[in-house]
């Protein structure tokens, strides 16, 4: 199981958002090999405390998992799939494909390609079936997005990205006044 790899996300068993009976985010990842690149997710949907669950569906190989997953998303009560992939990266689009919510997909640097394949391959979607692509092995953002399209039905959300916000205005701010004070112009 991924639970059972080195690289599990690390999150106590008190303090995990993580839940696999009514998750409202699910992200799914191509390989196992892609679990480093997820943690920044991990941690945003931590911090928000939204209910989630991770999986790894591929395209390639397990194409009925993958389907399976898609297809029963919306009845399951999930509002977003977050889906990683590298390579010929057609697990974001193929799952967008069968489901009607909303589906980022999160190019993988796993290839001599440098990840440059996986992210044309996730963006450059035909029309109809869009997939929102964060940057390449930016996880952090494709969760970040997750918790705004939550935020677009629930004041909860919205309200602690907006206290997000304005956290890292002021961190700006303080350095800013730091190098300041240092002389920096
Ligand atoms: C993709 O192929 C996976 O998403 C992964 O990024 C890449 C390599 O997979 P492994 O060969 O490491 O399983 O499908």
């Amino acid at each position: 199981t991924v639970a059972a790899t080195s690289q599990a996300p690390i999150a106590s068993p008190s303090t995990t958002s993580r839940n696999t009976s009514n998750p409202l985010v699910v992200i799914t990842m191509g390989s196992d090999s892609d679990l480093h690149v997820l943690q920044g997710a991990f941690e945003i949907l931590e911090l928000f405390k939204v209910p989630y669950d991770f999986t790894i569906t591929s395209a390639h190989r397990t194409p009925v998992r993958m389907s399976e997953l898609a297809k029963s998303a919306a009845d399951r009560g999930i509002r977003v799939l977050i889906a990683a992939a590298g390579g010929a990266a057609a697990l974001p689009g193929m799952l967008a494909s069968e489901t009607p919510i909303p589906v980022i997909g999160v190019p993988v640097k796993a290839t001599h390609l440098d990840g440059q394949d996986s992210l044309l391959s996730i963006v450059q979607m035909p029309r109809g079936c869009p997939v929102a692509t964060v940057g390449i092995n930016n996880s952090t953002n494709a969760a970040m997005l997750a918790v705004r399209i939550l935020g677009t039905a629930d004041a909860g959300y919205r309200k602690a990205m907006a206290d997000y916000m304005e956290k890292m205005c002021r961190e700006v701010e303080v350095k800013a006044a730091r190098l300041q004070e240092i002389g920096w112009k």
